[in-house]
């Protein structure tokens, strides 16, 4: 018989082991019982993301010579945004995804010229929510200017929302409708799977790139909800002082270590709540400590967490799980 994939993760389906992934009571059934159960409850089931071959799915798309839209969270741009880049020679969109997360007073245009300014390598740079649907005729026009065939494969890191993207494009431009899964877990899309929208354009969902230094990784499920926020961020600023501190939900405890009166703007879930704590109060000194550097005007960038805008020059204390990446960059807003 002729193997049958699911639509929604794109794993090959089967009915002979219920623990291992594929898994279906019948092979008639167009979804995997893991797909079924995040679609239908709502149930998160994290798969080993070993299973991915992530160069072979590279590999494959330097076979071509089509383009490739590079998805990443605007919340969480990653220290390494050129990577892609490095990966293939193809022509690469680099849209940035969720900016319904972003307050609405921020300027589309200034992140653009603060990337370009980076000079990155990418063909353009687009801002989009897939969430609130925003700005995809323009996304669909920048695709009509690049492709080069129908196929235009869709790449990124696991929860950047590439997924959710393709599923409003085929709400919004195809005919049929999404059976995509999408969930605030890693590695929901498990293979590579081929979406045709229209005669003029099929878009191809890929498996996310999964980073360890992601905060994704250590957390348990309410937390991921919380991460995955759907509400416009409310912006909070700190004035901190030396030897003043601040926890950060039960991720974090940043001490201000070194400098002079200071403003902290966190731009994080507002699910995740900010509390003042005294110096001598000793929550979360367990967890491994971080000196970080900060130089005038730079954001502190807390992977899959959010950043936190600092003005002034200063030294930082960090007390957080040491598998989470922590960067400094130059202000992004
Ligand atoms: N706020 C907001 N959330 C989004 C947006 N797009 C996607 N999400 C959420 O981000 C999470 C991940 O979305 P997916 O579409 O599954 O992400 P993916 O990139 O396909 O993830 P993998 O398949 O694991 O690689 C889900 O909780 C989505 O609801 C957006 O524009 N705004
Ligand atoms: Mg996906």
């Amino acid at each position: 018989m002729k193997s049958k994939y699911c639509a929604g993760c794109g794993i090959k389906l089967q009915d002979e082991n219920i623990l291992n992934i594929g898994f279906t009571t019948n092979l008639e059934n167009e979804l995997c019982m893991r797909c079924f159960r995040v679609k239908n409850y709502g149930e998160y089931e994290s798969v080993s993301s070993t299973i991915i071959d992530y160069e072979q799915i590279i590999e494959n798309i330097n076979k071509t010579k089509d383009l490739v839209l590079y998805v990443v969270d605007i919340l969480n741009l990653p220290y390494d945004l050129e990577k892609m880049r490095r990966l293939t020679n193809n022509d690469i969109l680099l849209v940035l995804n969720k900016r319904d997360l972003l307050p609405l007073s921020v300027k589309d245009e200034k992140i653009i010229e603060y990337l370009k300014k980076r000079e990155l390598g990418y063909q353009d740079i687009i801002i989009v929510s897939s969430e609130k649907n925003l700005n995809m005729d323009l996304l669909l026009i920048k695709i009509r200017r690049w492709q080069r065939s129908k196929n235009v494969y869709v790449v990124g890191y696991t929860n950047a929302g590439k997924s959710s993207l393709i599923s409003k494009f085929i709400k919004n431009y195809g005919d049929g409708d999404t059976k995509l899964t999408i969930a605030p877990l890693p590695s929901t899309t498990l293979n590579k799977i081929v979406i045709p929208i229209n005669d003029e354009l099929t878009l191809i969902d890929t498996p996310g790139i999964v980073d360890s230094s992601n905060i994704i990784n250590y957390v348990d499920r309410k937390m991921y909800k919380k991460l995955n926020s759907k509400k416009e961020i409310k912006a909070k600023t700190y004035q901190l002082m030396p030897k003043q501190c601040l926890l950060i939900g039960d991720i974090m405890r940043l001490n201000y270590l070194e400098g002079d009166r200071n403003s902290l703007t966190f731009y994080i879930p507002n699910e995740i709540k900010i509390h003042r704590c005294m110096y001598r109060n000793k929550t979360m000194t367990d967890l491994t400590r971080r000196c970080v550097s900060v130089r005038y005007g730079e954001d502190l960038v807390i992977n899959g967490l959010g950043f936190i805008k600092i003005v002034a020059e200063c030294t930082i204390e960090l007390y957080i799980n040491k598998d989470i990446q922590v960067f400094t960059r130059k202000n992004m807003i």
